[in-house]
């Protein structure tokens, strides 16, 4: 069986855990307490050197981490239902959508909460390696925010899902980061209708709640 070193409250694990349930896989979790610091320790080191979650541990022992990585191995595996794209072209659009979700909208999240919390001094990155925070770059952090949350609300307002009709990784990527949005206390406008009217079909979905 599959495990996955999760951490419940944490947006990122949340990522792999929502591709789990949309894909209906059973798997073993292991929780690694990051507010207590677990995944600086030994004993998840020599599992995940990189000192995050998720990192999922393949029915043959291997460990995959980085959420993309986690999902593209999955989508292999079991490929129904598509959560990827299907086509050359349908797969590179999502992609590109998970990209800009991961980098312009979880990104800019954690940018603003690992620079300003002061639960994480010296945490402003994740890794194995301390790192100072630069307050600064809260400001900026919500700015691309925002940005980001205006260039999905103009994609939603064309389609259904962000690559279309049909519900993809990028969607999830999406969700998270909106969800998550709400710890640094940032909110996309109300004026943003195609957006919000998205969110809500998106935790209608019996995963949204893995
Ligand atoms: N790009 C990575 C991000 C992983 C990540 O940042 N995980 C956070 C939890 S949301 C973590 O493990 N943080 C540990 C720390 O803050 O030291 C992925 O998507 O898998």
């Amino acid at each position: 069986m599959l495990t996955l070193y999760d951490y419940t409250a944490a947006p990122s694990p949340r990522r792999a855990r929502i591709f789990l349930a949309e894909k209906n896989i059973d798997y073993n979790c292991v929780q690694i307490d990051i507010r207590a610091g677990e995944q600086l320790g030994e004993a998840f080191k020599a599992i995940n050197p990189r000192c995050a979650v998720p990192a999922l541990k393949t029915e043959t022992g291997e460990i995959i981490s980085e959420n993309i990585a986690i999902a593209s191995y999955l989508e292999a595996l079991h490929p129904t239902p598509n959560l990827m794209g299907r086509t050359p072209i349908e797969r590179a659009h999502v992609l590109e959508w998970n990209w800009r979700c991961e980098f312009e909208g979880l990104s800019a999240i954690a940018e603003i909460l690992r620079n300003t919390a002061p639960a994480m001094k010296k945490r402003a990155m994740t890794g194995p390696r301390n790192v100072e925070q630069l307050p600064v770059l809260a400001e900026r952090g919500a700015l691309r925010l925002h940005y980001f949350f205006e260039d999905l609300n103009a994609q939603l307002s064309k389609q259904t899902y962000i690559c279309g009709d049909t519900f993809t990784l990028a969607d999830i990527t999406a969700v998270v980061a909106m969800d998550f949005s709400k710890w640094v206390k940032q909110y996309p406008k109300d004026d943003l209708t195609a957006l919000h009217t998205w969110h809500t079909k998106i935790s209608e979905r019996p995963a949204y709640k893995a």
